[in-house]
C-alpha cells in the first residue's frame, strides 16, 4: 500500500492499520506465521523496506539481515535516535506483536521529517526476535551488539534446518562473529503492543516501561524405560513422560509461589511417540520468567530441583541444559521521561509498568544503548501470541502522536 501523505492523527493511525493488515496477511492462516530468518519474515522486511524508501528514508540491510531506514539529521555528526522492534512471529501470531514498532516508528519518523531535528532517526525491524523457531531469538539485536554464540549458527528448527543454513537461505551470507553497533545510537525507543491487561485495567492507552522481566530457558530430557504397555505392571515402570508431567506441574508450582515469577513448557515430546509404548524418552523447553534477579534465581534452582525430584518418583533421570539466560534490566530513566512527557503531552496520564515479556529493548539496554519502551493498550483481555492479538484505532492514533513527540525531542 504506497504511503499517501498522512497528515491527521486519524489519517495516520488508518494508514498505520492498513498496513499492519498487509502485513498480517503475510503468511495468514489463524493468524499470521513470518517465523525469524524464514520467507514469512523475509517477505515483512521487503514490504517495509519499500515503505522506508518511499518516505525518503535510505535502507540499509546490516550484516544480521537487520533492516533499517535512517531519516537524515541535520547534524550527521550527532549519534543517531533508533526506534523500531521486529517482524517476525511466533506461529499463527498477531497482527501488532513487533510489526506495530516498526511500522509505527516508520509513522512517526516520516512525521517527524528529514532535517527537521538534529539526530538522524534510524527505523530498526530486528531480525529472528521470537525464539520459538530455533529455540532462541533476539539474533538481530545480539548480533548488532556482539552477542552472538561461536555455535548458534547450529541450532536446528523442528525440520532440522539449521540458523546458518536458514540464513544463507535468504541470501545474508555468513553469521556475523562480531558486533557492529559502533558508533552507539544514543538511543532506543521500542514501541510494542503491552501483551497484557494492565493499561486495560488501568482505563490507559499508553504505558511506559520501567523494567523488562529476566527470562531463562531449558531444554529438559527425562529418561526412562521404554516398554509394552500393556504388559508392564506400573509399579516397574520408568515412564518419561510421567517425570516430565510431574515437573510440569511443579514447575507452575514453584512460579506459582515466587511473586511476578512465570513458568512456561510450551513444547513436550514423547518418544517413540506410539500409543502402546511407554515413553522411554521425554524432551520438553522450559521458558521461565522472573521481574528481579532475586526471583529469576530462586525460580531456576527450585525448578532444576524439581526436574531432579520428579524423574527420582518416577524411577527416571533428567538432564537439564541452560540454553540462555537475559537478566532483568530497567529501561534509562532519561529516555523513559521523553516517553512520558511525550504521553503527558497528550492530556494522558502516563501508567508506568514493567514487562513480562522479552524484547529486542532488553539487548540494547543490557548492552549500554540507553533504551525505554512505549506500550499501547492490549484489548481481548491482552491476548497476544495469538490471532485474538488486538487493540484500538484510538490507542494506536496516540500511540503514533505520542511516538513523534517523544522522537522530536530525543532527536532535537
Ligand atoms: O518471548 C517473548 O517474550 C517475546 O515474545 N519474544
Ligand atoms: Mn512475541
Ligand atoms: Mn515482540
Amino acid at each position: 500500500m504506497s504511503l499517501r501523505p498522512a497528515s491527521t492523527p486519524q489519517q495516520r493511525a488508518d494508514q498505520v492499520l492498513e498496513r499492519l493488515a498487509e502485513l498480517f496477511e503475510i503468511g495468514r492462516r489463524a493468524g499470521t506465521n513470518r517465523p525469524g530468518l524464514g520467507e514469512g519474515e523475509q517477505r515483512a522486511h521487503d514490504l517495509v523496506a519499500s515503505w522506508m524508501a518511499e518516505a525518503g528514508l535510505s535502507v540499509e540491510v546490516d550484516p544480521a539481515g537487520n533492516l533499517i531506514g535512517r531519516l537524515p539529521g541535520s547534524d550527521p555528526s550527532l549519534a543517531e535516535v533508533w526506534t523500531g522492534s521486529h517482524l517476525d512471529t511466533p506461529p499463527d501470531g498477531g497482527m501488532f506483536d513487533g510489526a506495530l514498532g516498526v511500522v509505527a516508528g516508520l509513522d512517526a519518523a516520516a512525521a517527524v521529517g528529514a532535517g527537521s531535528v538534529r539526530r538522524t532517526i534510524a527505523v530498526v525491524a530486528f531480525r529472528l526476535e521470537e525464539g520459538c523457531r530455533f529455540g532462541r531469538g533476539v539474533f538481530g539485536s545480539r548480533a548488532m551488539v556482539g552477542d552472538i554464540e561461536p555455535d548458534e549458527g547450529d541450532l536446528l528448527d523442528a525440520d532440522g534446518v539449521s540458523v546458518a543454513q536458514a540464513f544463507a537461505e535468504l541470501g545474508l551470507g555468513r553469521l556475523p562473529t562480531r558486533g557492529w553497533a559502533d558508533p552507539k545510537p544514543a538511543c532506543f525507543v521500542e514501541t510494542h503492543i503491552e501483551q497484557g491487561p494492565a493499561l486495560a485495567a488501568a482505563g490507559a492507552p499508553l504505558g511506559v516501561v520501567t523494567s523488562i522481566a529476566g527470562m531463562a530457558g531449558f531444554d529438559v530430557v527425562f529418561s526412562g524405560s521404554r516398554g509394552h504397555a500393556g504388559t508392564v505392571p506400573m509399579s516397574l515402570r520408568s515412564d518419561a513422560l510421567g517425570a516430565a508431567a510431574r515437573f510440569v506441574l511443579a514447575a507452575h508450582e514453584v512460579a506459582g509461589s515466587i511473586p511476578g515469577a512465570v513458568a512456561t513448557v510450551g513444547r513436550l515430546v514423547a518418544l517413540p511417540g506410539a500409543t502402546n509404548t511407554i515413553p522411554g524418552r521425554a524432551e520438553l523447553f522450559a521458558d521461565l520468567r522472573a521481574p528481579d534477579a532475586a526471583g529469576l534465581d530462586a525460580l531456576v534452582e527450585r525448578a532444576t530441583a524439581a526436574a531432579a525430584e520428579a524423574a527420582a518418583a518416577a524411577s527416571c533421570t533428567a538432564e537439564v541444559l541452560l540454553r540462555w539466560r537475559y537478566e532483568p534490566v530497567a529501561m534509562d530513566p532519561a529516555t523513559a521521561a521523553a516517553v512520558r512527557r511525550a504521553v503527558a503531552g497528550l492530556g494522558l496520564d502516563p501508567v508506568d509498568l514493567p514487562s513480562g515479556a522479552g524484547h529486542d529493548a532488553a539487548i540494547m539496554a543490557t548492552a549500554g544503548i540507553p533504551s525505554a519502551m512505549l506500550f499501547v493498550r492490549s484489548d481481548a483481555g491482552g491476548v497476544s501470541h495469538a490471532p485474538e492479538e488486538s487493540t484500538g484505532a484510538d490507542a494506536i492514533a496516540l500511540c503514533a502522536q505520542a511516538l513523534e513527540s517523544a522522537l522530536r525531542e530525543l532527536a532535537a
